[in-house]
């Protein structure tokens, strides 16, 4: 370590990857091992260890540029994971061990992330914190045990790549489920944006000058990337698939919100939605007409199918004027053709109260030994940069914690839009309700979460409005001893 480096954002990459190679010389392999602040604050704790051994499931997954074609009238070239959109749905086993080996086929750097799984830190794809990228032209494995089952969806992790096509379903299949269903589909919401994703123009993005609002840059609003529609499984609503249900079915939807910047309502016409899951994690069923949800949020919900006819599946954006996303729930016994019906705005709607965990979490009643207070706002200034606590990642203080705490994040959102936040590696307690991604609401809105620090490594805490992301609204969460 150079203490005479300058504290700088290429300081705190050092950091990290002056740790890393010191671990990965023990054990011959410094690019596939996380890497460590070690620092005066503590000393590193060593991560769990990737399983070894035979996987149940070994997949490839190459990606490269490929065509997409959300409508038949419509195609653009994107990134793509086996030439597919949404990339392969990975289905397997509670408690299988998966391995995936990702090919680098495009002309930049590139990882695979996990969303939700709480996997041993050193494959879970975040660039610069648990590994290297994936140069192009190169491979990497990703090897872990798929538990707890869930809903679930993987992505790359590096820069703004989301936004193109590099993402798919995971599905981990539980060996009891709590509720009684005859089959499942995958639902995929996305926003669709054609070219290259870009940051918001500083100059356009506002910040600090004209319509400032009260309290300065904080208070500032956001920039909506120019996304030309949203989709169902890839698919824009000119051209919706079609889930086929044969009346007296119980079917259960596992509903992604893999977008990069949208808020969806998601509703069925003509039916009720019976939510099971939250984040993946069996919940009390509760029913309701629709549910609200962020980016890296997901939902399981069983429909009876109790109500021949023809109707739409669809996700509103909460926060954008793009037509809503449509699928087609259609019975199989329809003579003849029939125009589904629009769904009404009216009825219940979800809200994180009504969540019930089936089985909390464990260790996090009581009181919590160490807790952070963030405050999430815009940065102040002329530059379109998110901040937790004033602070822009990848220039900002990794927030410390011990193996085995109980460990609580209050968060205040001082600035007018919706942050999902989510956090690697870990399962939390909001409410009644275990999940990994929750919504922090504008206008000082608050949420408070809990967890138990049982997997040691660093990881990222951040919103997953990937324009956020990147532009700086992360922080990572360093075990130490
Ligand atoms: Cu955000």
């Amino acid at each position: 370590m150079q203490p005479d480096e300058p504290r700088s954002l290429s300081r705190r990459r050092l950091l990290q990857w002056v740790g890393a190679s010191t671990l990965g010389g023990l054990a011959g392999c410094a690019s596939q091992l996380p890497g460590f602040g070690d620092d005066a604050d503590g000393s590193a704790v060593t991560p769990r260890p990737t399983v070894t051994g035979d996987a149940d499931t070994t997949v490839s997954l190459t990606a490269s540029d490929g065509a997409i074609r959300p409508a038949t009238d419509q195609s653009t070239t994107t990134w793509l994971y086996e030439g597919q959109f949404p990339g392969p749905e990975l289905r397997v086993q509670e408690g299988d061990v998966l391995s995936v080996e990702l090919n680098n086929d495009l002309d930049a750097e590139t990882t695979i992330h996990w969303h939700g799984v709480p996997v041993p830190n050193s494959v879970d794809g975040v660039p610069e914190v648990t590994q290297e990228p994936v140069a192009s032209s190169d491979s990497f494995t990703y090897t872990f045990r798929a538990e707890p089952a869930g809903t679930y969806f993987y992505h790359s992790h590096v820069g703004l790549q989301l936004d193109r096509g590099l993402l798919g379903p995971l599905v981990v299949e539980e060996r009891d489920p709590h509720v009684e269903y005859d089959y499942d589909y995958v639902v995929v919401f996305d926003d669709y944006l054609p070219g290259e994703p870009t940051l918001p123009s500083d100059e356009g993005a506002g910040g600090g000058g004209m319509g400032g609002g009260g309290m300065g840059g904080g208070m500032m609003g956001d920039v909506r990337p120019p996304y030309e529609g949203l989709l169902v499984n890839g698919q824009l609503p000119e051209d919706p698939p079609t889930f086929d249900v044969t009346e007296g079915d119980r079917v259960r939807f596992r509903f992604v919100n893999a977008s990069s910047a949208t808020v969806f309502g998601v509703r069925i016409t003509g039916h009720e939605l019976n939510v099971t899951h939250a984040d993946g994690r069996p919940v009390d069923p509760v029913a309701v007409d629709s549910f609200a949800f962020g980016a890296g949020e997901r939902y399981d919900a069983v429909v009876e199918a109790t109500n021949p006819g023809s109707w739409f599946v669809q996700a509103d954006a909460l926060d954008g004027d793009e037509p809503p996303a449509r699928a087609v729930l259609t019975y199989d016994q329809l003579d003849g053709v029939r125009n589904p019906e629009t769904p009404s705005s009216s009825g219940t709607r979800l809200r994180y109260e009504d969540l019930r965990a089936v089985t909390p979490l464990d260790g996090v009643d009581g009181t919590p030994d160490r807790t952070f207070d963030l405050t999430l706002s815009r940065g102040r200034g002329q530059s379109y940069t998110w901040t937790i606590d004033g602070q822009a990642y990848p220039d900002a203080d990794p927030l410390r914690i011990h193996p085995d705490e109980h460990v609580r994040i209050h968060m205040e959102n001082q600035s007018p839009v919706v942050h999902p936040m989510h956090l690697h590696g870990h399962f939390f307690r909001v409410g009644d309700a275990i999940k990994d991604t929750v919504m922090v609401p504008g206008h000082m809105g608050e949420v408070t979460l809990d967890f138990r620090a049982d997997n040691p490594g660093r990881w990222l805490f951040h919103c997953h409005n990937l324009y956020h992301l990147d532009a700086g609204m992360a922080r990572v969460i360093e075990y130490v001893e």
